[in-house]
């Protein structure tokens, strides 16, 4: 018998290793008394993921938007950036803080990445760079990008804030492009509280990058351009570094609720699933969005939404709005008419995903979304769903 969940089921809940060697890493900071400003823990993680990613060009930060508003402002980026409305609204605000104007052009319909073909058509005099998004931690359209940007001279910035641990051809997805920015924000498979990481192309990068998150301090007595404090702090450092050791693992996890999520949604009418993704990326499984067709499904997306919370299942609607619909960009001029985003905004919902996640709780979310649907089209129900709460 399903029942609604006793406890909440969130759409993700962090990694914690374990509490006994958080508190010796901690022991460890206490007897130094070193907590921030480049301390011995960032510089190992540094260190760390540094080998992990095959870099050594790589900038820690306090969290991924100041990380990506400082990899706009080290880069020179003005005038236009062409970008994606389907995201988080954190990539756009790091352009309007670097007084860039964001262009906003449609997705593509498969993974929900920045659409090539309506990137090339926006691209006037005054575009500098394409800012593309790894929605869900699926990577953009590659080659079609670095193509795009080498033929009209633009920097190509990938926004990986979903993508740590993707890889294709056994590639880290941080060598693509000029420059990815990472979250290691605590709702990200990977995290260190808050954090965020930049990975770039150009060695020479990485001294403005240390310069712009701490003040713009070159040395005690030398200020070389305004920068901010957007340091990674040690405790963050020291919970990043332990997450790491667990990172295969936690992929493994949730590549098995998204097998799962898969199999038991594929024949649900009105749902709709990612395609498979080619042989050659490993995903990182960071979110399980499905589409909902109000049609077939016989009830709309948001409908849905509201229904699981009675069953104590929260869901999100990442991205719901697009980022070109909230107050604060809708002045903003949008030349393409964004046909697929905006159907997709709609329709999307993102399903909990987390390596603690029980399969059979997937199986319980699966049943109830079954139920839903069936009880709408008024077929018998087979398996036994008690009421909601
Ligand atoms: N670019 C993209 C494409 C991004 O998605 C993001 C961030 C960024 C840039 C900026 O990176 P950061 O500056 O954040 O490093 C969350 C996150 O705050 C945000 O990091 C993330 N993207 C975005 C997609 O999601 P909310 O407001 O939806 O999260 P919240 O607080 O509602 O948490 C969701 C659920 O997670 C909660 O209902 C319960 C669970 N949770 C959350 C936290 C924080 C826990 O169980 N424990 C926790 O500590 O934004």
């Amino acid at each position: 018998m399903i029942r609604p969940f006793e406890n909440p089921i969130y759409i993700t809940r962090p990694f914690l290793p374990p509490l006994k060697d958080f508190c010796r890493g901690l022991e460890a900071i206490w007897e130094n008394r070193w907590l921030t400003n480049n301390g011995p823990i960032v510089q190992r993680f540094t260190q760390e993921l540094s080998n992990f990613l095959e870099t050594d060009n790589i900038c820690l930060f306090n969290n991924g938007t100041l990380a990506l508003q400082i990899a706009l402002q080290g880069m020179g980026i003005s005038g236009e950036v062409i970008t994606t409305p389907f995201t988080f609204v954190a990539t756009t605000h790091a352009l309007f803080w670097n007084k860039i104007r964001p262009v906003f052009v449609d997705i593509e319909p498969d993974y929900y990445t920045v659409d090539p073909e309506k990137v090339e058509a926006a691209i006037t005099p005054w575009t500098t760079a394409i800012l593309a998004v790894h929605v869900y931690g699926n990577p953009c359209k590659l080659d079609a990008l670095a193509d795009i940007a080498r033929r009209h001279n633009l920097r190509l910035i990938y926004d990986a804030a979903h993508a740590f641990g993707t890889k294709v051809g056994n590639k880290p997805i941080a060598h693509f492009g000029d420059l990815s920015m990472f979250s290691f924000h605590s709702t990200k498979l990977f995290h260190s509280i808050e954090g965020g990481m930049l990975t770039f192309r150009e060695a020479g990068l990485n001294d403005v990058f240390h310069y712009l998150k701490n003040f713009g301090f070159k040395n005690e007595v030398e200020v070389v351009m305004p920068g901010t404090n957007a340091k990674m702090n040690e405790m963050q450092a020291l919970m990043g570094m332990q997450v790491l050791n667990y990172l295969g693992e936690i992929i493994k996890k949730r590549a098995r609720i998204t097998d799962l999520y898969r199999n038991r949604l594929k024949e649900v009418p009105g749902i709709r699933l990612v395609p498979l993704l080619s042989s050659e990326i490993r995903s990182n499984h960071a979110y399980m969005p499905i589409e909902v067709d109000e049609q077939e499904f016989g009830m709309s997306r948001d409908a849905l939404y509201e229904k699981l919370k009675e069953w104590n299942v929260f869901t999100r609607r990442y991205f719901y709005p697009l980022i070109c619909d909230y107050a604060c960009y809708r002045s903003i001029p949008v030349n393409d008419s964004l046909t697929v985003a905006r159907r997709v905004a709609d329709r999307i919902l993102t399903l909990p995903i987390y390596d603690s996640l029980e399969l059979s709780d997937v199986e319980a979310i699966c049943e109830i979304i079954q139920h839903l649907q069936r009880k709408i089209v008024g077929e018998p129900i087979v398996s036994c769903v008690a009421s909601p709460l």
